[in-house]
């Protein structure tokens, strides 16, 4: 089985002019309420420095988006944890709030790879001192005012890929993350993996297990969590992302109990959706498709991803199709 990518793909590109969206347009957040569909996008105008913002685009129906505003509404907070670049928003709502997760770096990460920044004190963490990513918090009522709520992974790992539930569960927030170094025999997986973690504030978090890890030659490198959750009667639909050994990304399901979602009870063996269209297998990095959002139209799941990081894309399926399709292919307790 797999997505039906959507023929006007890409629904946005990047503008090619101006300073912050010109060169890519990526891997984007997405909301629908009151018969408008929110996209909280990915962006940046050059990739020398890479600074990287959020912009946000509208829809009526899900395909055809138009750009808010000519300015960013969130970007780095220089000289702060997320100073250099804020990457690939999942969002839920609990009451009047929007809650976005992000990837953030302190430094512009071309900046930093190329040198141009102030190198780091010794003493500070070893993800300052190496530019790597970590987590963060923001909340906001309009999508286009945000408060920095915070980190939300610990400054010690690469942590992405954080994407919540959109429901507590036995009174907790859920969380999907990717600590990239808990790897080995003492966490019991190979390959950077999906684990799941508990808070009561969804700023501090604990009770980390390991959710799932690569199994198939599709996601023989690393997988990380795509979409937050969608809620069915037979389980929490889980839409991830795979890479393989020559570093395709290809998009995979899961199903994990409703009541306990550290269990996986179902997991279909191949990809639902790989690089194919030119947009997808070419651009900033090649062969990518990165699921990151979610949503519900006339019983269809419409899967929004990036294409080769650097434009938006949507593809979708009948949501009973894909669950009785991931539920053919039942995990064993
Ligand atoms: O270049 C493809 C993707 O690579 C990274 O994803 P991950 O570490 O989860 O494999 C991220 O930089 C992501 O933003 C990017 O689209």
């Amino acid at each position: 089985m797999k997505l039906k990518k959507y023929e006007g793909n890409p629904i946005l590109k990047p503008t090619g002019k101006g300073d912050w969206e010109k060169v890519a347009v990526l891997n984007p957040g997405v909301w629908r309420e009151n018969g408008t569909v929110y996209m909280l996008y990915r962006a940046s105008g050059e990739i020398e420095d890479y600074r990287i913002y959020f912009g946000l685009a509208t829809s009526k129906d899900g395909y055809s988006f138009k750009r808010v505003s000519d300015k960013p509404v969130f970007g780095p907070t220089e000289g702060e944890y997320d100073g250099g670049c804020v990457e690939d928003a999942r969002i839920v709502k609990f009451g009047e709030y929007f809650y976005v997760t992000y990837a953030f770096r302190f430094f512009p990460p071309g900046m930093f790879w190329k040198k141009k920044t102030p190198r780091p004190p010794a003493d500070a963490p070893i993800t300052v001192r190496k530019n790597l990513s970590r987590s963060g918090l923001l909340r906001s009522k309009d999508l286009k005012k945000f408060e920095r709520l915070g980190p939300i992974t610990p400054d010690n790992i690469d942590d992405r890929d954080a994407v919540i539930f959109p429901e507590k569960i036995n009174g907790r927030y859920i969380m999907m993350h990717r600590p990239a170094e808990w790897v080995g025999p003492e966490y019991g997986c190979e390959k950077p993996s999906i684990w799941i973690a508990f808070s009561e504030d969804m700023l501090n978090w604990d009770g980390n297990s390991l959710l799932a890890q690569s199994v198939f030659e599709w996601e023989s490198a690393k997988i990380g969590a795509g979409p937050p959750p969608i809620k069915t009667a037979q389980g929490w639909l889980v839409i991830y992302h795979g890479v393989d050994n020559k570093r395709i990304y290809g998009t995979g399901v899961m199903m994990l109990d409703l009541n306990d979602p550290r269990k996986v009870i179902a997991r279909a063996p191949d990809s639902i959706m790989l690089p194919e269209a030119e947009f997808e297998t070419t651009g900033i990095e090649h062969d990518v498709v990165f699921p990151t959002a979610n949503i519900i139209i006339d019983g269809k799941i419409l899967v929004y991803y990036g294409g080769a990081d650097i434009v938006c894309c949507v593809a979708e399926v009948p949501l009973k199709e894909l669950v009785d399709y991931v539920l053919s292919f039942p995990v064993k307790p």
